[in-house]
């Protein structure tokens, strides 16, 4: 039998990926959990029933969201992620030497627990065996408000704003995140696709600039997100992130990525214009 599934990404349009079998399945206190195994993009987790990961497109995703901040900041000791329970984005961090310590809030538990169980290739680095990584089961939002000043880093790795996630694209919540970093820390924000989500794109970005001195977009191709066309939000104390980015630090790198590399961390910053209306 063939099963395929459609989320819809407009009342009208969708995508629709084959699947050959279910892995999990159920529903935790916040969320419909559901890992699926798929002909073309290998395991697949669905939060609520939207694309989360693949394991075939997430390096795109997770080299992104972690990255272009990590090369900006001099000298990353401390990052927090927000959401991100199936590890990938600490994977990325742990590549990253001067890295002392990742955080992982992710509000959900069974998220990790799950991804643990069946995306191992995304959850390695919070599996519990290594000493550089804390997690924590926890809303973001009441995590930061305890801690002030402690971090170099931020990236929210959250879902669309709809359910658990809604809180994470208010003014008031940047301004947590906002002091919650050091006086030259970075957040980086996953921020929608500008093709489909120009309204949700317009009000994160007013309340970031709100809050940011320094506030700019920027894209990937991720070819499993609504359109394909995805984007981050950078937004920073000091740091700007094509005049203050480390070239030779992203050049001279000894880890391997398949997406990011230091000539596309510039172009990711340069958007068309009806993208850059948005924000
Ligand atoms: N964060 C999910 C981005 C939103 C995808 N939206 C959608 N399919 N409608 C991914 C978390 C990966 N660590």
């Amino acid at each position: 039998m063939d099963l395929w599934y459609t989320e819809k990404h407009s009342d009208n349009v969708g995508i629709t990926i084959k699947t050959t079998k279910t892995l999990f399945s159920g529903k935790s206190q916040y969320q419909q959990l559901d890992i699926v195994e798929t002909l073309e993009f290998g395991r697949m987790m669905l939060l609520d029933g939207l694309v989360m990961v693949t394991e075939r497109d997430e390096f795109i995703y997770h080299d992104m969201i972690t990255h272009p901040a990590l090369f900006t900041h001099p000298n990353p000791k401390k990052v927090l992620v927000i959401g991100g329970g199936d590890g990938g984005s600490i994977r990325e961090i742990m590549k990253h030497p001067e890295v002392e310590l990742a955080v992982l809030c992710e509000i959900d538990g069974l998220v990790i627990e799950k991804s643990i169980e069946y995306l191992p290739t995304m959850a390695s680095a919070i599996n519990g065996s290594n000493p550089r990584v804390k997690l924590h089961v926890d809303d973001g939002l009441a995590y930061i408000r305890d801690h002030q000043n402690e971090f170099d880093v931020i990236l929210v790795d959250s879902t669309d704003p709809i359910g658990p996630a809604v809180g994470l694209f208010e003014e008031n919540f940047y301004r947590l995140v906002f002091s919650a970093l050091k006086d030259d820390g970075i957040m980086i924000a996953q921020s929608e696709s500008p093709f489909y989500h120009a309204d949700i794109q317009k009000s994160m970005y007013h309340n970031l600039r709100a809050v940011f001195p320094i506030v700019e977009m920027y894209q990937a191709f991720i070819p499993t997100y609504p359109s394909g066309f995805w984007s981050f939000a950078f937004s920073s104390k000091i740091y700007h992130p094509t005049k203050d980015f480390d070239h030779d630090r992203a050049k001279n790198r000894n880890f391997k990525t398949r997406y990011y590399n230091e000539e596309l961390h510039r172009g990711a910053f340069m958007l068309p214009t009806f993208a850059r209306d948005n924000i």
